[in-house]
């Protein structure tokens, strides 16, 4: 056997100076949540679970960092739901406020202050902010005509305005916003403005309000977004489109009564633009937080201020705040704001309204203890650079296959043999064979890989990164078969590796599984680690005891899941089971096509094509006369085969040139089981130029 000195690992660790290390301190903050609708795994997924696991990694590497979220408690969405619910705004805020803050802390977000823009701080940090810029002549003051509801007596901001997108001519787009194709809009964009109120076409109505002129401010605006090419690409892109379209002067009051009143004169009945008031959320947050020493969390220039956010809400933190926060300048700008995609369920988009979601509230009941396995999967899945989709199946299968097939069991057989050939103490390791260096060689690269992932904000590069620890951890024991070699030094050395690689998976994996990890450090009888600590190979002495062993995962069963599924499914009218609802076609996009029965007069060979194919000529009688079509069908045909043939073809699509003919009618066939095309027919007595319906 080779002798190998146990490798110091400082040797092989490449020094991290990343990013994260050039600042002082931190001040991350996660996106407010609305406060009305429960969370759920879209939520998560876009934006606190990756802010949680940054979060938890800076911690681990002893940096200074504050983690700030709040309820958003203001908003057009709230007073709709009051409506909705027939309460008041403050008692849906109430009833919303907290089933978030439990449940983000039952699930383990670890925010510093979870916060809500209705307290009293934050409405006199708001107002106080905007006070500043009024006296500082900031704002232009700007009379305009605005929708007003004569019935409910009220103007129609954003939300209480619905009609049709003049972009997309989705009729259901918001005053303020059009969901389907992401326009951001204002209410007299909209064709046929209707008030969510009444349902009322409402009326124009001469009203004040105070602008701040980004358009003026575009050239600062556009030097900070240049000089953060770094961040990632659709959040980059967005910016750059809106600044392309040129920015617009954007009002930040609003005539309604629920939010933070406007602080100046002349102003009654007039309240904050939430996404005014909400970003101001983070600061009156952390000063509750930290009432002496809030500002050098957001004054200082040695702080870095990182937005992590959903995708919709890319231009209030790249544009609209940084312009604010320029405007009253005492305040550091966003250095980074690394915005998620949107997460699907099941193949649909995830919807409050509709109850398409997975609560977190109820899989915190269904899945008691199983916080991580749905971090893991969120997290595996998350949607950094497009929409993803979440399944029952799926999250099933990273369960089964993944935690308990490799992490779990691989840390289970490590602690159990321990247990019955050391008397669960850590053995001693003094020879290595060369693939015991490879392999210590190999993890103490791991913390800085993960390092690098987590800073570049892919989280599911980190986590995989993560797993292959385990799984590099799993095939060494697998490979080495201790249990059958009887040189004890030797079973010994195997195990004391072993037992080192999951006191790696204790540490590294903390921000992804902080749950597991916490097991794991209790299985393994060690306290809370550093990132430092990870990649070493000498975290457990030689005569360490073990603590108590237990299983990390357990598998989960297809019933569970089939629960869960019917759950979701029982929240769908019948027919969406089917295809989720952009598969789906209305009866009206159904008549739009043409079908006729046409017969098949001549088949010619088309050399030109570049597949096989022949060109055909088609009868379809008086009305249309006869037509030409190229097909794909010379393995199934004979041109004599195909003459006289009654055959099915859209008449009414555009003519498309294939090579040097145009095709000017689309022959309908279905493959057979060559996955070669034969034509679908109507039946003999079907008569020339007769319609599908
Ligand atoms: N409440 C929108 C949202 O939940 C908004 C975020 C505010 S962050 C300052 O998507
Ligand atoms: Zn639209």
């Amino acid at each position: 056997m080779l002798n190998y000195q146990r490798i110091q690992n400082s040797e092989f660790r490449i020094q991290n100076f990343t990013n994260s290390m050039r600042f002082k301190r931190h001040t991350v903050t996660a996106a407010l949540p609305y406060a009305n609708g429960p969370v759920h795994i879209g939520h998560l997924a876009g934006c606190y679970l990756p802010a949680d696991i940054y979060v938890r990694y800076l911690r681990l590497k002893g940096e200074d960092v504050k983690f700030i979220c709040g309820s958003d408690e203001h908003g057009v969405p709230i007073t709709i739901k009051a409506k909705k619910e027939g309460i008041t705004p403050q008692q849906v805020v109430d009833k919303y406020h907290k089933m978030m803050k439990d449940s983000f802390e039952e699930f383990g977000i670890s925010f510093d202050i979870y916060s809500r823009t209705s307290s009293k701080i934050h409405h006199e940090t708001a107002s106080e902010f905007f006070k500043t810029l009024y006296d500082k002549k900031v704002f232009t003051e700007e009379i305009t005509e605005q929708y007003f509801d004569e019935k409910a007596n009220q103007f129609l901001a954003d939300r209480y305005i619905i009609g049709t997108c003049p972009k997309c001519q989705n009729e259901n787009a918001y005053g303020d916003q059009c969901e389907k194709c992401g326009s951001t809009l204002s209410p007299t964009d909209l064709i046929n403005p209707k008030s969510t109120l009444s349902g009322e076409k409402p009326v124009l109505r001469k009203t004040k309000n105070w602008f701040l002129p980004l358009d003026k401010m575009q050239p600062q605006i556009e030097k900070y977004i240049e000089s953060h090419k770094d961040w990632k690409v659709n959040v980059y892109g967005q910016c750059k489109s809106w600044l392309d379209q040129k920015l617009q002067p954007r009002a930040m009051t609003r005539d309604l009564d629920w939010g933070v009143k406007v602080p100046v004169k002349d102003a009654e009945g007039k309240v904050l633009y939430v996404w005014f008031d909400a970003p101001i959320g983070y600061i009156s947050a952390t000063k509750e937080l930290l009432p002496n020493d809030w500002k050098k969390y957001w004054q200082d220039k040695e702080t870095r201020l990182i937005h992590f956010i959903g995708k919709d809400n890319i231009v209030f933190h790249c544009i609209i705040f940084p312009a604010m926060l320029m405007a009253h300048g005492d305040y550091i700008l966003a250095d980074n704001v690394p915005a998620n995609e949107f997460l699907n369920l099941e193949g649909d988009k995830i919807s409050t309204s509709r109850n398409w979601a997975v609560w977190l509230h109820e899989y915190l009941i269904d899945f008691p203890n199983k916080q991580d396995v749905l971090r893991y999967s969120l997290t595996a899945n998350a949607p950094e650079t497009k929409d993803n989709d979440f399944t029952w199946k799926d999250f099933q299968m990273k369960n089964n296959s993944e935690l308990v097939a490799i992490l779990g069991n691989f840390v289970n057989r490590t602690v159990v043999l321990t247990q019955k050939f050391f008397e669960g103490k850590v053995p001693p390791a003094e020879e290595f064979t060369k693939a015991d260096v490879l392999l210590m060689e190999e993890i103490s690269r791991f913390p800085q890989k993960i390092s690098a992932s987590i800073e570049a904000f892919r989280f599911r590069e980190a986590l995989a990164e993560m797993m292959n620890l385990a799984r590099i951890g799993n095939k060494y024991l697998a490979e080495n078969e201790p249990w059958k070699l009887s040189d004890q030094k030797r079973v010994g050395t195997i195990l004391n590796i072993c037992l080192q690689v999951c006191a790696n998976i204790a540490v590294l994996a903390e921000p992804f599984l902080p749950n597991m990890c916490v097991n794991l450090s209790s299985i393994l009888g060690i306290g809370k680690l550093n990132w430092r600590d990870g990649g070493r190979t000498d975290i457990l002495k030689t005569g360490h005891p073990l603590g108590i062993a237990k299983l990390l995962f357990e598998k989960i069963e297809d019933d569970v899941i089939e629960k869960q599924v019917a759950k979701l499914l029982a929240t769908k009218p019948k027919i969406e089971n089917v295809k989720s609802e952009t598969q789906m076609a209305t009866i009206d996009d159904f008549k739009k096509l043409d079908i006729q029965v046409g017969k098949i007069i001549e088949a010619l060979d088309f050399p030109e094509a570049k597949k096989p194919a022949y060109k055909l000529k088609i009868d379809f009688g008086k009305e249309i006369g006869i037509k030409n079509s190229s097909a794909q069908i010379t393995k199934n045909y004979t041109k004599e085969q195909l003459k006289g043939k009654l055959i099915l073809a859209v008449v009414n699509f555009p003519p498309r040139k294939v090579g040097p003919f145009i095709s000017e009618v689309l022959t309908l066939g279905v493959p057979d089981k060559n996955n070669e095309t034969i034509l679908v027919e109507p039946g003999k007595d079907a008569e020339v130029g007769g319609k599908l319906s």
